[in-house]
């Protein structure tokens, strides 16, 4: 990971964003077909068209700022360091996995990378990582807290309430909005009443930045500038990044509510092929980058089975995480 500040990227970060990105995407088009077969039980949230944010974020970061994200969590999983092996078994519901199997999908955790879930509730995580925030700032930490979630949790209180709070103590934390443009089946236009959500900051007196978010660099730019603001001092930032999810909102969701061409034009900005053609105008030639896609396939194959042969989760594991209170005798 890179220091937020050195915002120019040559092309050695380039292609280490776009082999991480092209990981992210084999490992979840792995991930589907392993579910398709039964091995993934749960929920499964692709984020596939997304990656350039997770990418260009992590790359923004120093390995002990925290990060917080939705279930839609595999590629900021993955970007922020962790193993596919441990991502992967995860999914399987295995005990090598990331939260031993405990969590599935919508719940990876890594608490060495800082990396704070993974979580389930729309909009209640956003809470969770304002006190994070909190408690860098209180302890004078210089660390700085990345939320992600998506424009569908903007309407919850969680969101406002964090943003109240991050607002009033100015406190080091970005709020990334990944504006995919649905919230399960339902367009953005049908539930909320304004189209530029930035709007939304300026009422908590924070500032508001917004861009379209297929290109790995201005994702890492636009990130550097905002977590420099919170590291610096200057108060939290609300970004809202315009993307696109190219699969249904879960597996369960075949997607029925856009049509074909709509997914066809916004996959004409896929973030993968875009950093690919990017490298190849730098001078990296396509042998190149077939090469880092074989290794990238090699590494989920390796994941995937790892994920077939570990043990299962452990139902001890499940007892001892879980918090117990006694209560004296009545009477
Ligand atoms: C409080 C709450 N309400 C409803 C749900 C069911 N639900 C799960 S995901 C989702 C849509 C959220 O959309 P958005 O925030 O835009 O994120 P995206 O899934 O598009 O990444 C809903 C309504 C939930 N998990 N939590």
């Amino acid at each position: 990971m890179a220091n937020g500040g050195d915002v120019a990227v040559s092309t050695e970060a380039l292609q280490a964003h776009y082999r991480m990105m092209q990981t992210i995407r084999r490992f979840e088009e792995e991930a589907a077909r392993a579910y398709a077969q039964g091995k993934i039980g749960g929920f499964l949230h692709l984020y596939i068209g997304q990656e350039a944010i997770a990418v260009g974020a992590a790359a923004a970061l120093r390995p002990d700022d925290y990060v917080f994200q939705t279930y839609r969590d595999h590629g900021t999983a993955l970007a922020l360091g962790m193993p596919a092996d441990a991502a992967m078994a995860e999914l399987f519901g295995k005990d090598t996995g990331c939260s031993r199997g405990m969590g599935g999908s919508m719940h990876l955790f890594d608490v060495e990378r800082n990396f704070y879930g993974g979580w389930g509730i729309v909009g209640g995580h956003v809470a969770l990582a304002a006190g994070a925030a909190f408690k860098a700032r209180y302890q004078r930490e210089d660390r700085v807290t990345v939320c992600f979630f998506g424009e569908g949790a903007t309407n919850i209180g969680g969101f406002h309430e964090a943003m109240s709070l991050a607002g009033l103590w100015k406190l080091p934390i970005v709020f990334v909005c990944e504006n995919n443009q649905y919230a399960m089946g339902t367009p953005m236009e049908r539930t909320t009443a304004i189209r530029d959500l930035t709007l939304k900051a300026q009422g908590y007196g924070m500032q508001g930045d917004r861009f379209e978010g297929s290109d790995v660099t201005r994702v890492y730019e636009h990130l550097c500038a905002a977590v420099d603001r919170a590291r610096g001092g200057e108060g939290p930032t609300f970004i809202e990044i315009e993307t696109y999810r190219f699969r249904g909102h879960s597996m369960s969701d075949p997607a029925k509510y856009r049509s074909q061409e709509e997914v066809d034009e916004h996959k004409k900005r896929d973030p993968v092929a875009i950093t690919r053609a990017q490298l190849i105008d730098a001078g990296v030639s396509e042998d190149a980058l077939d090469d880092v896609d074989a290794e990238v396939d090699e590494l989920i194959d390796a994941a995937i089975a790892h994920a077939d042969e570990a043990p299962p989760a452990k139902q001890q594991v499940m007892l001892d995480s879980v918090y117990v209170t006694t209560y004296p005798e009545a009477g």
